[in-house]
C-alpha cells in the first residue's frame, strides 16, 4: 500500500550534461535515489494515470533502482509502467518505447559511459514523452525539488520478477514486462536494407563488434548475428554484466584498444565497431581507419539517403559546438541548415521536433536521427553498413573520397582528466578573462564563451565553452566536462581545415601540433592543472 516517507534534502543533486550522475556509494545512501525520483515525479503534471518507461544499462545498482523506480510510479499515481526484462534497456530503445507507446516520460539508469561496479558510477536521467532527455528547464525544476524534499511516496511490496515477459498488476498499476531488443530490432528494419546487408556479408565482408561488457551485447547479437547473418562470434563481450567485466565502457581508442589493434595493426576484418555503457555512444574503425566521430557525421549525412529510411532526403544537419565543422561543409553542398548546439543530446530535440534537422552529431561519438531523441550506437553502425553495402567500397575509400570531396577536418580531442575542481575552475576563469586579449594574437580572429539561443523555443544557455577561433577556421574549444563524478575533467578539442587533398594523409596529432601547443600555453594548462600532457586523446 502506498506510504510516505520523510527525507531530507542531499546536496549535489543537479542534473548535468546527461542526468544525475555520482558514484554508487553516493547512490547507496539511504533515501538517495528517492529523492531525486520523487523530485523528478514533482517537477512533472499530469501524469495520472499515464504510461512510464523504465529501464537502464545493467550496471551495477540497476537491479535495485529499477525496483525501486517502479514502486515510487505505482505510489505516484502513473497508470502503467513498461519496463525491460530483468530491468534492461539501452538509451535509444528506451527512448524508441516512449514513443511508440505514447508515454508520458521514461526514467533511465545509466552512468552511460563511466565505469561500473560497486566502486563505479551510477546515474538517474529522464526522458520526456518525445523520447528525448528533458531539457534544462525541466532539469533545473527537478534540482530545485532535490533542495527542499521532505517525503517521498513508494508502495510497501516485495520485489517484482522482472525475469519473464508479461504483464502484472501491482498496487493498482500495470507493469509490463518487454524484450528490450524485439521493438528496437523492428524499428531498425524500417529504417535499413537488411537484404542488402546480407548480400554483403555473403560476399565474404567480415566485421567484429565489441558490447565492451556493457548494454549492446543483447542488441548486437540479436541484430548483427541472428538477423543480419554475421558469423557466430562478431559480437565481442556481448554479455551485460555489473561492472562490465572490468571495461571502461567508453568506445574510443584507448578504451576499446582490443577492438582497434584487430582493425588497425592486424587488419583482420573489413569494419570495426563498439558502443558504450548505454548504447548511445558508437566507434566506427575501418580495415587501417580510424573514422573519427565528426567525420562519421559528415560522411552519413552526405550518405545517409542510400539508407530506405531516409531516401527522401534530409531536412538539416545539427552539432555540437566542439564537434568539428565537416558536417557543415556537408550541408552548405546540400543547400541545407547546420546547427550548432552546445555539448549534450538535450539540445538537439527541438531541432528534431520540428523537423529542422534530421541528423545530429556529437564528437564524442554520439550519431543519431530523427528515429528517436537519443543518439544511437547501433543505428549509427547499421547506417555505415547499409552505406557500405550500396557503395560497395571500402571504409577508407568512403572516407578518403569524402575528404577528397569536401576537405579534411583535422580533428582532436585531448581531456585532462580527475584534475583538481578549483583549479579547473581557475583555469577557466583565467581564460574567460583573457578572451578579449587573445583577438588579434596568434591569428585568433574572435574568443568568446559559447551561448546558444533555442530557435524554436527561443531560450538561451549561455557559458557552453571557450571558444578560440582562428582567421584560417581553425579552433580550440575548452570546456569543463558535465559527466563526471571525481573532481573535474577539462576538455580541449582542436580542429584545422585542409583543402588539399595532397595533404590529407598526415597523423593527426602531428597535423595539430601547433594548435596543441598553443592550446596548453592560452590556457595555462601545466600551471593550473600540474599535468604536462592529457590522459586520454580522441
Ligand atoms: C559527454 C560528452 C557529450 C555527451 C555526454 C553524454 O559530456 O562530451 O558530448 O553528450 O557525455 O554522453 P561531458 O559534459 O562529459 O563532456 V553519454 O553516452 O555519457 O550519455
Ligand atoms: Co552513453
Amino acid at each position: 500500500m502506498a506510504e510516505i516517507v520523510s527525507t531530507k534534502p542531499f546536496d549535489g543533486q543537479r542534473p548535468g550534461t546527461s542526468g544525475l550522475r555520482k558514484k554508487v556509494t553516493v547512490f547507496q545512501q539511504p533515501h538517495y535515489a528517492e529523492n531525486f525520483i520523487q523530485s523528478i515525479f514533482d517537477s512533472l503534471e499530469g501524469f495520472a494515470g499515464k504510461t512510464l518507461v523504465i529501464g537502464g544499462d545493467g550496471r551495477y545498482y540497476n537491479r535495485e533502482v529499477v525496483q525501486t523506480a517502479i514502486r515510487m510510479a505505482a505510489a505516484n499515481g502513473f497508470g502503467r509502467v513498461i519496463v525491460g526484462q530483468n530491468g534492461l534497456l539501452s538509451t535509444p530503445a528506451a527512448s524508441h518505447l516512449i514513443r511508440k507507446n505514447e508515454a508520458f516520460g521514461g526514467i533511465i539508469l545509466s552512468a552511460s559511459h563511466n565505469p561500473g561496479g560497486p566502486d563505479g558510477d551510477f546515474g538517474i536521467k529522464y526522458n520526456g514523452s518525445n523520447g528525448g532527455p528533458a531539457p534544462e528547464k525541466i532539469t533545473e525544476e527537478i534540482f530545485s525539488h532535490t533542495k527542499t524534499i521532505s517525503a517521498y511516496k513508494t508502495i510497501n511490496s516485495a520485489d517484482v520478477d522482472l525475469n519473464a515477459v508479461g504483464t502484472i498488476q501491482i498496487a493498482g498499476m500495470t507493469l509490463e514486462v518487454v524484450d528490450p531488443v524485439t521493438d528496437y530490432a523492428a524499428l531498425m528494419q524500417t529504417l535499413f536494407d537488411f537484404n542488402l546487408i546480407r548480400a554483403l556479408i555473403k560476399s565474404g565482408f567480415t566485421m567484429k563488434f565489441d558490447g565492451m561488457g556493457a548494454i549492446t551485447g543483447p542488441y548486437a547479437h540479436r541484430i548483427l548475428e541472428d538477423m543480419l547473418g554475421f558469423a557466430k562470434g562478431t559480437v565481442m563481450n556481448g554479455v551485460p554484466l555489473p561492472d562490465f567485466g572490468g571495461h571502461h565502457p567508453d568506445p574510443n581508442l584507448v578504451h576499446a584498444k582490443d577492438l582497434c589493434d584487430m582493425l588497425l595493426v592486424q587488419k583482420a576484418y573489413d569494419f570495426g565497431a563498439a558502443s558504450d555503457g548505454d548504447g548511445d555512444r558508437n566507434l566506427i574503425v575501418g580495415k587501417n581507419i580510424y573514422v573519427t566521430p565528426s567525420d562519421s557525421l559528415a560522411i552519413i549525412a552526405a550518405n545517409m539517403h542510400l539508407a530506405p529510411g531516409y531516401k527522401g532526403g534530409i531536412t538539416g544537419i545539427a552539432r555540437s559546438m566542439p564537434t568539428s565543422g565537416a558536417a557543415d561543409r556537408v550541408a552548405a553542398k546540400m543547400g541545407l541548415r547546420c546547427y550548432e548546439t552546445p555539448t549534450g543530446w538535450k539540445f538537439f530535440g527541438n531541432l528534431l521536433d520540428a523537423n529542422m534537422a534530421t541528423v545530429c552529431g556529437e564528437e564524442s561519438f554520439g550519431t543519431g536521427s530523427n528515429h528517436v531523441r537519443e543518439k544511437d550506437g547501433l543505428w549509427a553502425v547499421l547506417m555505415w553498413l547499409n552505406i557500405l553495402a550500396s557503395r560497395k567500397l571500402s571504409v577508407a575509400t568512403i572516407v578518403t573520397e569524402h575528404w577528397k570531396e569536401f576537405g579534411r577536418n583535422y580533428y582532436t580531442r585531448h581531456d585532462y582528466e580527475e584534475v583538481d575542481l578549483d583549479s579547473a575552475n581557475a583555469l577557466m576563469k583565467n581564460l574567460r578573462d583573457q578572451l578579449p586579449a587573445l583577438v588579434g594574437q596568434h591569428g585568433i580572429h574572435k574568443a568568446d564563451d559559447f551561448a546558444y539561443d533555442d530557435p524554436v523555443d527561443g531560450s538561451r544557455t549561455t557559458g557552453q565553452g571557450v571558444r578560440l577561433l582562428f582567421e584560417n577556421g581553425s579552433r580550440i574549444i575548452y570546456r569543463l566536462s558535465g559527466t563526471g563524478t571525481a573532481g573535474a575533467t577539462l576538455r580541449v578539442y582542436m580542429e584545422k581545415y585542409e583543402a588539399n587533398p595532397q595533404r590529407h594523409e598526415m597523423e593527426t596529432q602531428h597535423a595539430l601540433f601547433d594548435l596543441i601547443l598553443m592550446s596548453r600555453d592560452c590556457a595555462k594548462i601545466e600551471k593550473y592543472t600540474g599535468r604536462k600532457a592529457p590522459t586520454v586523446i580522441t
